[in-house]
């Protein structure tokens, strides 16, 4: 198994558009050698096209969504390459990028793996459709449409097909939801787990819930993770902020434990906005957690080779 680094250099999903320099930052932070040197195949896949367009192509294409054309046309792309790379027995690593990407990820991710299940780590719930979004942004959608809710263009994309089950979706850390964000979470099988529930659970409880439910219903696990979800102070980097995050050790256990259940299969690192950072402190936050994730992946594949 390699680890496929998939650039996926978007911004017209998000308000701001600076996630675009996210992948190229990860890069500048020497992504590759820092996971190389945990002992890993990894290859630089490169960056996914995604055209420069100036403010007239917002509403080009529909009067709400914005930049919907370029959306889809960039993640049916990196729906292509993730499904290449997981196909071909490797582990694809998206970085981002606006969370819009989420889509691609998993309309790629979904074709190999048929059951799967996706825990998005996020702020947000990304769940809104054409009909609830209050911001017409697409990257308050892609968990959504990856659910078969919303509009065809995107509950479509890649293939027409669902690309998981609302049963096997579990949102963590959520704290900012939209009213149609409640009402859909009321009304169909998602599992969400908000940080006012995370609290009073904890975080260890919500992760080995998480799993053991999991462990036995899907074949593979996608985890997209957004760094809102840590608290806004920790994050200057990030377009759309929330307080009452996780902290980094929070975020280092929940990665670290899912990285260590042996069953993710794919990630994605979202919302990173080098632009707007303080001094790097958002995009050594990233390095930080990243370097944790792959420790514990490590140890799932040293106990693997060892069971031969
Ligand atoms: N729920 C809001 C805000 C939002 C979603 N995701 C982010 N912000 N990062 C929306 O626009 O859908
Ligand atoms: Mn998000
Ligand atoms: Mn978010």
């Amino acid at each position: 198994m390699a680890i496929n680094i998939i650039g996926m250099p978007i911004g017209y999903g998000a308000q701001k558009h600076g996630t675009s320099s996210g992948p190229d930052k990860f890069r500048e932070m020497h992504i590759e050698e820092e996971i190389k040197n945990m002992g890993f195949d990894v290859k630089d896949l490169g960056n996914i096209e995604v055209p420069v367009v100036g403010e007239d192509h917002k509403y080009k294409y529909d009067g709400k969504l914005k930049y919907l054309d370029i959306v889809v046309d960039a993640n049916t792309k990196l729906a292509f390459k993730v499904y290449e790379s997981i196909s071909s027995g490797n582990f694809p690593l998206v970085l981002g990028g606006d969370h819009s990407l989420g889509m691609g990820s998993i309309a790629g991710v979904s074709k190999h793996v048929k059951n799967l299940g996706v825990i998005w780590i996020d702020a947000h719930g990304d769940i809104n459709t054409h009909e609830t979004t209050p911001s017409g942004n697409i990257h308050g959608m892609p968990l959504a449409a990856s659910m078969g809710f919303g509009p065809d263009k995107l509950v479509n994309l890649f293939e027409h097909r669902i690309k998981v089950k609302d049963e096997n979706v579990f949102i963590i850390g959520a704290r900012d939801l939209d009213e149609g964000e409640i009402e859909l979470i009321k009304n169909s099988n998602i599992k969400a787990f908000t940080m006012d529930k995370v609290k009073k659970c904890g975080v260890e409880n919500v992760i080995n819930e998480t799993l053991s439910y999991l462990r036995d219903k899907v074949d593979g696990i996608h985890v997209s993770f957004d760094i809102d979800s840590l608290d806004s102070s920790l994050v200057p980097g990030t377009g759309t902020p929330v307080k009452d995050g996780f902290t980094v050790d929070e975020a280092k256990y929940i990665l670290g434990t899912l990285a260590s259940s042996g069953m993710v299969v794919s990630m994605d690192l979202v919302e990173l906005n080098p632009h707007i950072d303080r001094d790097e402190v958002t995009a050594k936050t990233y390095m930080e957690l990243l370097r944790h994730v792959f420790d514990n992946l490590r140890e799932v594949e040293d106990r693997q080779l060892m069971l031969g």
